[in-house]
C-alpha cells in the first residue's frame, strides 16, 4: 500500500511541477524524418495515416490514425472538436493536450512512425520504469507526434506557445 501511494504521489509531483524540456522530447522535426501538417489550419486533421505496425487500443486494433490539430491522436476519424470533454468518449483517441490549438499563424505539428532501435529501447525502458506491472514491455513501433510552438485560437508569434 505504501509503495502504491508513494508511486501515485511521485507521478502527481512529476506531472504537477516538473517541466519537460524540448531537449528531452523524442527527436522531432523535418530533419528527423517527420512529416508536418499538409497545411496550416484550425480544427483540422491529417489522416487516415497508415501504420506499419497495427496499434491495439482498448477493444480495437487500428491500422491507421489521425493527427488532429487540437492536441489529439484519434483512430476512427479526425476530430475537429476544440472543446475537451470528460472521459469516457464515443471517439477513440489519445489526448496529450486537447485544446483549441490553431496553427494558421504560428507553430507546427510533426509526426512519423519509426522502428529506430535506439528509440524503441528508450520507449521500452520508459514504460517499464513507469508501469511496474509491465516490466517486460517491448516497443515494436513508435508513432511520434509533436505539437511544436503551437498557440491558441487566433494566436500568432506574439502569443504564448506550447510544446507537447
Ligand atoms: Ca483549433
Amino acid at each position: 500500500m505504501a509503495r502504491t501511494l508513494l508511486l501515485a504521489f511521485a507521478l502527481f509531483f512529476n506531472h504537477a511541477y516538473a517541466m519537460i524540456q524540448l531537449k528531452d522530447f523524442y527527436p522531432y522535426g523535418l530533419k528527423n524524418g517527420d512529416r508536418n501538417q499538409t497545411r496550416r489550419n484550425d480544427d483540422q486533421f491529417d489522416g487516415p495515416l497508415k501504420l506499419k505496425v497495427p496499434y491495439p487500443f482498448f477493444s480495437g486494433v487500428y491500422q491507421s490514425l489521425y493527427v488532429n490539430t487540437n492536441g489529439a491522436v484519434s483512430f476512427k476519424k479526425g476530430i475537429r472538436q476544440y472543446t475537451p470533454e470528460a472521459f469516457p468518449l464515443n471517439d477513440t483517441m489519445l489526448t496529450p493536450f486537447w485544446a483549441d490549438v490553431d496553427t494558421r499563424n504560428w507553430g507546427q505539428i510533426y509526426f512519423r512512425e519509426t522502428q529506430d532501435p535506439a528509440l524503441l529501447l528508450r520507449a521500452s525502458k520508459e514504460i517499464q520504469d513507469i508501469f511496474l506491472t509491465h516490466m517486460d514491455f517491448t516497443a515494436r513501433s513508435l508513432y511520434i507526434t509533436t505539437w511544436y510552438d503551437v498557440t491558441y485560437y487566433g494566436g500568432n508569434n506574439a502569443t504564448s506557445v506550447y510544446d507537447f
